[in-house]
């Protein structure tokens, strides 16, 4: 079964949680464009999360759902938030959700945790989530060690419930191959920052559209916070000091309120700008709608050159 029919939406795709990006108003272009749009919770309070949670509802009248980031120092109270206004989905990002799920269960809601192996796939499908989310190193912001390539199809062996492919999709080709891989579906994250209606910064967006396959790094991975960021001048000095053994405080000062620096005042240089390994597939900046058409119809071309290919 594909997942948009458990989702109840007209294409098989989850919007990534993109923490301090994905806002109320950005969910409701996802969901109105016929995925299945999240309000990324990571870098907000509950109080925020709640204002967002509000705005959604106001902007569409299809199913949305919430990302709750495990990292963040509010998740408890956001845990329980999610329950009382009757959000109908819940991902969850950068950790283990076991401790909420029988609660989400009970309240009926549609739980999908992101996950980086085979065990803890296994370990939430026994906890009763509806499936599971499997994010590949190719992914940007915080990751986990594995490829899509390799982590899909062992999941999707282990597993009864659905798999969500995640990590280096942006094109036709790439959603072809999840299905192939065993996928239900995608998340995508990195192709819709470069969208006109992703409140980043515009410079963020050109940094995307510009980006080429090699662009992106690695910082924290000594740290075991291992995060996915383009290529500049914070990076450098981030990884060069790691290397060198940087205390945490140290390490944190470059970090702290980096990725708002580059979503907001669209500072490139000293800012985090998350972004996935297919950044150089992005080459434009397109409505969210058009995105997720182009997606599915390139798909379908990818599919019938692929008939004929195997054909042969
Ligand atoms: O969560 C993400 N991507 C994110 S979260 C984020 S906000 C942030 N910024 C800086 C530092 C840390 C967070 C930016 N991007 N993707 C989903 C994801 N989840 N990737 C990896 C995982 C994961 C890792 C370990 C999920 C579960 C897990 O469990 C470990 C355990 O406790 O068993």
């Amino acid at each position: 079964m594909k997942i948009n029919e458990l989702l109840n939406v007209k294409y098989p795709l989850i919007q990534g949680g993109m923490a301090n990006i994905a806002t109320g108003e950005f969910a409701a272009s996802v969901s109105n464009a016929g995925a299945l749009g999240l309000i990324g919770a990571g870098g907000m309070t509950t109080e925020i999360l709640k204002e967002n949670i509000q705005k959604c509802k106001e902007l569409t009248s299809q199913p949305f759902g919430v990302n709750l980031m495990m990292l963040n120092p509010y998740v408890d109270e956001m845990a329980q938030l999610v329950i009382d206004e009757g959000i109908k989905v819940v991902t969850t990002g950068a950790g283990n959700p076991s401790k909420y799920m029988k609660a989400w269960k009970e309240a009926g809601i549609i739980v999908m945790p992101v996950v980086p192996s085979v065990a803890l796939a296994k370990r939430l499908e026994r906890s009763g989530a509806d499936a599971v989310i499997v994010e590949g190193t190719e992914a940007g912001g915080h990751i986990g060690e594995l490829t899509t390539m390799a982590l899909v199809p062992q999941v999707v062996e282990a597993v009864s419930i659905p798999v969500i492919a995640a990590g280096g999709i942006a094109s036709g080709k790439q959603l072809l191959a999840a299905y192939a891989l065993g996928a239900s579906g995608v998340q995508v994250g990195t192709c819709l920052l470069a969208s006109e209606e992703c409140p980043v910064h515009e410079n963020y967006k050109n940094a995307i559209v510009k980006a080429k396959d090699t662009d992106t790094t690695v910082t924290g991975r000594i740290g075991g916070t291992p995060v996915r960021i383009i290529k500049n001048r914070m990076a450098k000095e981030y990884i060069k000091r790691e290397k060198e053994g940087a205390s945490m405080e140290e390490l944190e000062t470059y970090t702290l309120g980096s990725l708002r620096k580059a979503v907001l005042e669209g500072d490139i240089q000293s800012g985090s700008l998350m972004a996935g390994q297919v950044a150089g597939l992005v080459k434009e900046i397109k409505p969210v709608k058009a995105i997720i058409e182009d997606l599915f119809h390139d798909c379908e071309a990818e599919k019938e050159k692929l008939i004929n290919f195997l054909g042969e």
